[in-house]
Parts: C-alpha cells; sequence; structure tokens
C-alpha cells in the first residue's frame, strides 16, 4: 500500500548532530520526501501529538523532552511518502526502547535511557496509518506537502499570520 508517514528527528537527535546519519539511514527506503522543515515545538504541539500517553508516568519529561527542554528547542519534521512507508521507516527505526532496539537500527545506536526515565530515542516515525493521518495533519498543512496526501477543502477563512516586510 502507498501511504505517508510522520517522522521527527527529535531534539536530542539535533544536539547529537545525528541528521545526516539519520536521512541517509532512511534513503535506505527509496521512499521519497514529501515535506521537510524545522520546527519550535509549542507546549500545544506536543501534546496533541503524545495526547494517547497522557496519563503515563513519564507524560511530563516526555512533554519537556520533545520540546527540547533538555537539548535543543526544535525538531526536523519530514514526511515520507511510498510502498509501505510506515512499516519501512519503523524497522530502520527500532524499537521504541533503545535497549531493546537491535544496536543497528537508528534507535539501537543512539538512543539512550535517561536517569528521569525517557527514552531519549533520537527518532519519532508513525506507527500506523491512523496515527500517521492525524500526525501529518498536526504538523503540516497542505501546502506544506508535495502530493496531496489527504482531501483538502478550499477555505476563505482569515487567519492572523505574518509576512516579510
Ligand atoms: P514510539 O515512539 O515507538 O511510537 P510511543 O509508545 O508512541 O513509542 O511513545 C512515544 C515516546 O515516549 C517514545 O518514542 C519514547 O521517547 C517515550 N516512551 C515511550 N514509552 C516509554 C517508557 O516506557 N519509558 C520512557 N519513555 C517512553
Ligand atoms: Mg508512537
Amino acid at each position: 500500500m502507498v501511504e505517508q508517514t510522520l517522522i521527527l528527528i527529535k531534539p536530542d537527535g539535533l544536539k547529537k548532530s545525528l541528521t545526516g546519519n539519520i536521512l541517509t539511514r532512511l534513503s535506505e527506503t527509496k521512499l521519497e520526501i514529501i515535506g521537510a522543515k524545522m520546527v519550535k515545538v509549542s507546549w500545544q504541539r506536543a501534546n496533541e501529538h503524545y495526547r494517547h500517553l497522557k496519563d503515563l508516568p513519564f507524560y511530563d519529561e516526555l512533554i519537556k523532552y520533545i520540546m527540547g527542554e533538555y537539548h535543543k528547542k526544535k525538531v526536523m519534521a519530514l514526511v515520507y511518502w511510498g510502498e509501505n512507508a510506515i512499516s519501512k521507516v519503523r524497522d530502520i527505526c527500532g524499537k521504541t526502547n533503545p535497549e531493546e532496539a537491535e544496536s543497528v537500527s537508528i534507535r539501537g545506536a543512539y538512543g539512550r535511557i535517561t536517569t528521569k526515565g525517557v527514552y531519549e530515542n533520537v527518532i519519532h516515525a508513525s506507527a500506523n496509518t491512523e496515527d500517521a493521518e492525524r500526525e501529518i495533519k498536526l504538523w503540516f498543512a497542505p501546502d506544506e506537502l508535495i502530493i496531496e496526501a489527504y482531501p483538502v477543502v478550499e477555505t476563505t477563512e482569515r487567519v492572523k499570520t505574518e509576512k516579510w516586510k
């Protein structure tokens, strides 16, 4: 199935200068990048992204981690597109717990568990098609992707925005 998946190079991945290595590893999938940008993660977006984990003990630390409290206050967000994109990317990322992830996977090679108990596993990748749709719509606007990944509607709604002076 042709599908799309959201990747975040998390703040520890950026701080450790792993962007190049991670993108090189992901290129093994032969998938296409259809969107990419640097994002400063707001509290709202962090909470929306991890809302399914809200009741877990490490949640507050996880929000601080993804907002860059411990590293750099940014993530790199990408959308990869192609045949079985979700599982191809998840396989290269490895298991959630970096100690259990295969050592040749991205998380196995570069992740760690902090003394505060958060898995700093350098990369996020959507787990299934429902998550991918929710996450891509949370991180990207339709005109930031080079293909129409999901149906769009036209709007004449006015939103306050900035332009170059
Ligand atoms: P995933 O990132 O592999 O999809 P999720 O269960 O969605 O895993 O968890 C989101 C993130 O929360 C993980 O990538 C990791 O950073 C952190 N995390 C998940 N489970 C644990 C845990 O048991 N202890 C500490 N951190 C965790
Ligand atoms: Mg997940």
